[in-house]
C-alpha cells in the first residue's frame, strides 16, 4: 500500500535545559510504509540537539545557555519507509530555553572612587554604583547594600538605584577617607551576589577657626633690647588642611615698636624700633591670626624694664697716683671705686675707712 500521508505535528513544544522531547508523527499505513524516521532539517544551531531517528526523541547534547540563544526552531522531517517514501517536513519544534540564575552580578568600573566636600548637605549624591547581571527577570534584578558598616556611618546606598548618598554630617578633620564594600545581589534562586570596593575621600573646606594656643601672653623686655630682637612667638592652630594662618598686630602697638611675621606656622614678634622706658612701660598688643575668612585674637602683655641708662663714675678719677720706685711686682697701685649716682661715698665706717652706701 502506498503511504497516504503523515499527520501534522502537534504545536510547538517548550523545553527547559537538559531535558528531552519526543516528537511523533502518525502514519496510517502498515509495515515499512508506516515506519517513520525523523531528522532535524534546520534550526539545529551549533548541533545543540540530536534526534533519534526511529523514535523521534530529541535530546539536548550540548548545554543550553539562555544568555546566548533563547529559542530554537527545529524543523523536523518525518519520512516513512514506503517506496517512494512520503515525507512530511512541516514538523516544527520550538525550543524555548528557560533562564536559570547562572550569572552573578558584575560591577562596572571598579574600584569605585569618589571625592566629596566635607560640607555637603545630608542626602548629597556621591557616586553611582552599578552592576550588571547577564540573566533575565528576577535573576537579573539587583539589590545593593553596604556591608560591614558601623552605626553612624555617613554613607548609605539606595538598594535599587545604587546611588550612594551622604547620610550623616561629614568632617574631614575627623575622618578624611572611607573605604568600604558594596554588595549587589540578584533575586534569583539561589541568590547570586558580588562585592566591590568603594573609596571616598572627604575634601577640606575652611570650616575651622584658627585658635591661639594661649589667650594671653606676658613677658618682660629690657628697654635696651636691640632692634630685631625676637620677643615672642605666638601660635594659632587651624585644623583645616588648606588654611594658611597669617598674623598681625591689630592694636596696642604704640609707636610701632613691634613687628610680627609668620614663621613656620607661628607669629614671631620682634622689636622693630628701640624702646624707651620713659615713654612706655607696658604694651598690650592684640595679635590676630586669620586664615583669610576666620580669625582669632590673643593679647600680649609686654612690660618694659628700665635699663641702667646712667653711667657709674670713677669716684677718685682725679686722685694722683704716687708710685714708689722699686715697688715689687704685684704691688697695689691704686684702688678704683665705682660709685653709682644713687650711692653715697660715706666716711662712717667704724674702722675709719670709707664705705659705699645707697
Ligand atoms: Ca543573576
Ligand atoms: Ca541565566
Ligand atoms: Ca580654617
Ligand atoms: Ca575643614
Amino acid at each position: 500500500t502506498a503511504s497516504d500521508g503523515i499527520e501534522p505535528f502537534p504545536g510547538p513544544i517548550g523545553i527547559t535545559m537538559l531535558s528531552r522531547v519526543l516528537v511523533e508523527a502518525t502514519d496510517k499505513d502498515e509495515g515499512n510504509n508506516a515506519k517513520v524516521h525523523y531528522s532535524i532539517i534546520s534550526g539545529n544551531v551549533k548541533g545543540q540537539f540530536y534526534i533519534h531517528s526511529p523514535t523521534g526523541v530529541i535530546d539536548v547534547i550540548n548545554p543550553l545557555d539562555f544568555e546566548v540563544t533563547r529559542d530554537y526552531n527545529l524543523r523536523i522531517k518525518a519520512q516513512d519507509g514506503g517506496r517512494p517514501p512520503l515525507i512530511n517536513s512541516t514538523g516544527m519544534v520550538v525550543v524555548q530555553v528557560v533562564d536559570v540564575n547562572d550569572n552573578a552580578p558584575m560591577f562596572v568600573s571598579t574600584p569605585f572612587q569618589a571625592t566629596v566636600l566635607e560640607n555637603v548637605a545630608i542626602g548629597y549624591s556621591v557616586i553611582h554604583i552599578q552592576a550588571i547581571d547577564g540573566d533575565s527577570g528576577e535573576n537579573a534584578r539587583l539589590a545593593y547594600r553596604l556591608t560591614d558598616t558601623t552605626p553612624g556611618f555617613p554613607f548609605t546606598i539606595n538598594n535599587s538605584t545604587g546611588w550612594i548618598t551622604v547620610s550623616e554630617e561629614l568632617d574631614r578633620e575627623t575622618t578624611d577617607h572611607y573605604s568600604f564594600v558594596v554588595e549587589a545581589r540578584d533575586h534569583g534562586v539561589p541568590v547570586m551576589s558580588s562585592t566591590a570596593d568603594v573609596a571616598i575621600t572627604v575634601l577640606d573646606v575652611n570650616d575651622n577657626v584658627p585658635t591661639f594656643t594661649e589667650r594671653t601672653y606676658s613677658l618682660k623686655i629690657n628697654e635696651d633690647a636691640l632692634v630685631g630682637t625676637s620677643v615672642l612667638t605666638v601660635t594659632a592652630v587651624d585644623r583645616d588642611v588648606n588654611s594658611v594662618v597669617a598674623y598681625q598686630i591689630s592694636s596696642g602697638n604704640t609707636r610701632n615698636r613691634f613687628a610680627i611675621t609668620s614663621q613656620s606656622g607661628g607669629g614671631l614678634i620682634t622689636l622693630a624700633l628701640p624702646l624707651d622706658y620713659k615713654q612706655e612701660r607696658q604694651y598690650v598688643l592684640t595679635v590676630t591670626a586669620s586664615d583669610g575668612t576666620r580669625y582669632d585674637n590673643a593679647q600680649v602683655f609686654i612690660n618694659v624694664t628700665d635699663a641702667n641708662t646712667h653711667r657709674p663714675v670713677f669716684q677718685n678719677s682725679n686722685s694722683p697716683v704716687v708710685l714708689i720706685e722699686g715697688s715689687p711686682i704685684g704691688s697695689t697701685v691704686v684702688v678704683i671705686i665705682l660709685v653709682y649716682p644713687w650711692q653715697r661715698w660715706c666716711h662712717d665706717n667704724p674702722s675709719g675707712g670709707w664705705t659705699v652706701r645707697r
